[in-house]
This record gives structure tokens, sequence and C-alpha cells, in this order.
């Protein structure tokens, strides 16, 4: 009988070895072989998309990353291998309208692909607004937003509907997926804030009904000086009700539309720049270079926050013209270079102004690193720190409660790439999406398989 190598021999624990193994750290979770990815808020950063960061494993336990390091010892509940995936913090989404989403087509399709035709559509759609209606909806496009790896979000909701039945329905999902999904609210006038009588009380209602942030469309108001008047009462309710603010701000073609020296103005001399942000300002891009140079010194001054939202301006902008035909999108770039604080969001998912779209935000950065002409390696970098920390920044979440680090809360996603460069050129899916210390969702990820070829093909070798 050929005898057991001493390797296949049974053999006893040793007094030392069980100690270690009790004494070793039980964990809830642990995702092991991740390359841990960290972009640095706002400004012209260092990294490249092409840094390949090492491998190391996450720990945790109680809702938190309790370790992080290479070959982390201890046990857990559960592991997920990342296969040598880059892990991020979760992505923000900082400008989306779940009060719309998935509408499409209902009444009617927008055909003019207008921000104005999407307006009166909208408009229609909102007279059949059931609680029920706006929570499903709103549900599947945060579910959708979620299996991506968006875990922070926030919503415009039009606050120019008599009832505010999508704000009621939206102020009570949001705390139902609190135990997932950090949920703020704008109270938004979409028919403007002096556009009905009762358009400044109704917005004042929901923010006595908790609403987060208060929300303004100073370019759609009738006249330039509504539009200035709505942009101060606007900062006086925010102060009131110690809300920060966000501006649908500018979002027209029209190259007078100076809305934005208003808001910064404003922002800059009551000291809440950190707490204002500026949304689409589609107009800044065609303002002519020496007003454009000048208000970016009064922006610098302000230090607001600005939301492009490239995948919707690109088809809304631009309609009105012949050739050459105008992008429509903000000055992205040039804000980022000036070190100010720049994320991106969705705005629509199937809606009155936009027919596609699923809330991936690896769509919003493909669109910005095209359309703002974002291809270099640190302005490739630079548009995924838009849809994570800048977005972050923006939200106002607190730097202890945002990004991977160890006491900071167990939010991440593993993304199907080793760099941001590998991201954009496969569109990298979420392959784990962790909330709050549990695996939230998980993608497989697609292998093509290739069938024998037929006697007539033979592929080079
Ligand atoms: N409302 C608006 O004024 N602008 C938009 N881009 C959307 C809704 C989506
Ligand atoms: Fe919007």
């Amino acid at each position: 009988m050929a005898s057991l190598s001493s390797r296949d021999q049974p053999r006893s624990v040793s007094e030392g070895e069980l100690k270690a193994a009790n004494d070793a750290p039980h964990y809830d979770l642990i995702i092991r072989n991740g390359r841990l990815l960290n972009l640095s808020p706002a400004g012209p950063g260092e990294q490249s998309c092409d840094t390949r960061p090492a491998l190391a494993d996450i720990a945790i336990g109680d809702r938190r990353i309790l370790a992080i390091g290479p070959n982390l010892s201890g046990n857990a509940r559960r592991t997920i291998d990342a296969q040598g995936h880059l892990v991020s913090p979760p992505f923000v989404e900082s400008h989306i309208h779940l009060d719309s989403a998935l509408t499409a087509g209902e009444p009617r399709w927008n055909q003019s692909g207008t921000l104005f035709e999407g307006i009166e559509i909208w408009g229609d759609r909102k007279q059949s607004l059931t609680s029920a209606d706006v929570k499903a909806r709103a549900l599947a496009a945060l579910k959708l937003q979620a299996s991506q790896g968006v875990l922070h979000v926030r919503s415009h909701v039009d606050v120019s509907e008599p009832k505010l039945v999508a704000l009621k329905a939206l102020l009570e999902l949001r705390e139902e997926v609190r135990p997932w999904m950090d949920l703020q609210l704008v109270a938004f006038p979409q028919d403007g804030l002096y556009g009905a009588p009762r358009n400044v009380e109704l917005l004042e209602e929901a923010l006595k009904l908790g609403t987060d942030v208060v929300g303004g469309i100073p370019h759609y108001e009738f006249t330039r000086e509504d539009g200035v008047r709505s942009v101060h009462r606007l900062f006086e309710l925010a102060e009131q009700y110690d809300c920060p603010l966000d501006f649908h701000c500018d979002e027209i073609d029209d190259p007078q539309s100076r809305f934005l020296e208003v808001v910064a103005a404003c922002a800059l001399r009551r000291g809440m720049g950190q707490r204002t942000t500026a949304s689409h300002t589609t107009a800044f891009a065609s303002y002519d270079n020496g007003y454009a140079t000048k208000l970016m010194g009064l922006l610098r001054l302000a230090q607001l926050n600005f939301v492009a939202n490239p995948l919707i301006n690109i088809t809304l902008q631009g309609r009105g013209d012949c050739y050459p035909k105008r992008r429509g999108i903000t000055r992205v770039k040039e804000l980022w270079h000036a070190g100010l604080n720049v994320s991106l969001g969705h705005d629509c998912i199937q809606d009155p102004w936009y027919g596609l779209g699923n809330g991936n935000p690896l769509d919003i950065v493909q669109m910005a690193i095209h359309c703002c002409h974002m291809t270099g390696q640190r302005e490739i970098a630079a548009c995924y720190a838009m849809v994570t920390h800048n977005g972050a920044q923006t939200l106002g979440i607190s730097p202890a409660e945002y990004g991977l680090a160890v006491g900071k809360p167990a939010n991440l996603v593993v993304l199907a790439g080793q760099t941001l460069r590998d991201l954009s050129c496969q569109r990298g899916l979420a392959t784990a999406v962790i909330s709050r210390g549990h695996c939230l969702a998980q993608t497989p990820l697609s292998i093509t398989q290739w069938d024998d070829p037929p006697e007539s093909i033979t592929y080079p070798h």
C-alpha cells in the first residue's frame, strides 16, 4: 500500500493554531482582490485613467469598512472575489427627475426634441399622476440605478402641480428606500416660480413637508425681472428653511440668458456658495468669451457647484440651429480647470425630454468625455470623479461618510475593468454593489462564446 505523503497526513491542530484561528478577526463581508479607486475631489488632479491600482482586500462589519490591505487575514460570513477589478465608492447621481421617469410616450412622444415640448407634454402627463404611479416608476428607476452602482441620488420634483402628488409620493419613497439608497429631493417649480399665482406657496408648502433642497428655473420665468426676483426669493426661502439650493439655470441656447451671474452673486453675498448648485447652465456655452471670462472670475469667488447633464443637453440643445450646430453643454473643461466642483447627472430616464437611458452613470461619463473634449488621461479620470467624489460634494455628503477608507460606511461597487480606460472602452458593468455593508445586487459578466466555425471559415492564427 502506498504510504501517505506528509501533505496528506491527517494531523492534529496545535493549541497555538487554535488560538490564532479564534483570534482571527471575523467580518460580515470581505471583498478580495480588488483595485481600489479613490479619485480625489474637484480640480485637475494627478490621476490618470491608465493607473492600475494595486490589489487589496476590504473587510466589512457593522456596515462600516473595518480593514483595507493586501491579503487580509480573517474570516467572513461572505466573501466576494473582485477578480482584479476596480472597486469604487458608489456612483452619485447628482441630477435626475424621478417624478417623470419612465413616462416616455405618455401621452405622446416629443417630436421636436426640445425642452419646451418636453415641458408641454409633462404638463399634460402630470394631470393624471397618482401616488402609486409615481412611486412604482421612481422605485423602478432607483433600482435600475442601484443595480449599476448608484447609491446617492438627488432628484428634482415638480412642485408647480397644485396637489403636490409627486412630491408627497417621493417623500414617502425617500423613507422607504433609506435602508439602501440615499435620496435627496429638490422642490422644483417646473412652470416657473411666478408662472402661476400659487407656485411660491406650493414651493414653500413642499419645504414645510420636508423637501431637502430649494430648486428654481429663472430662465423660464416670463421676464428677466421675474427670473432675477425668483433667484432672490429662493435664496430667502433656503435661508429660512436651512436648505441648500439647486437651480435649473440657463438651460437654453439664448446667449442673453444670464442668471448664473445672479445665482453666483447671491450665493457669494450670503456665504452660501458651497451649498448652491447651478445645474445645466447650457447658455454658458453660447456666451461670448469676453463675458465668459469675466463670469468665471465671479464663479471662482462664489465657489458654486455645477452639474452638467451632457446626455440630455446634447439632444435638447441646438435644435434651433442650422449649421454649425451648437453642442449646448456647459463649459465643463474650463470649470474643472478653474478648480470648481463639477459633477455630471443623467437628468432623465425615458421621459418626455429623453426617450432613452437606463440610469447608467458610465453613459454620462462616456458622453462627457466625447462632447466636452475630455479625452486626455487626466481628463478621463476627472470625468469619473464627476460621478463619484464631486457628486458627493455637490450633494453635501460629509467627506467622512463617502469614499474607501477604514471607518467609512461600507458603500462600494465592483466595476468590471482594471483601469478607468478599461471601463470606458468596455463600458464596465457594476458586477457587485454593496450598500450599508450588504450585497445589494450582483450582475455577472457576459462572456462571448465562439461557435466552432463552419468549414468555409478559418480564423487567422
Ligand atoms: N425640466 C427641465 O426644465 N429641464 C430638464 N432638462 C428636464 C426637465 C429633464
Ligand atoms: Fe433637469
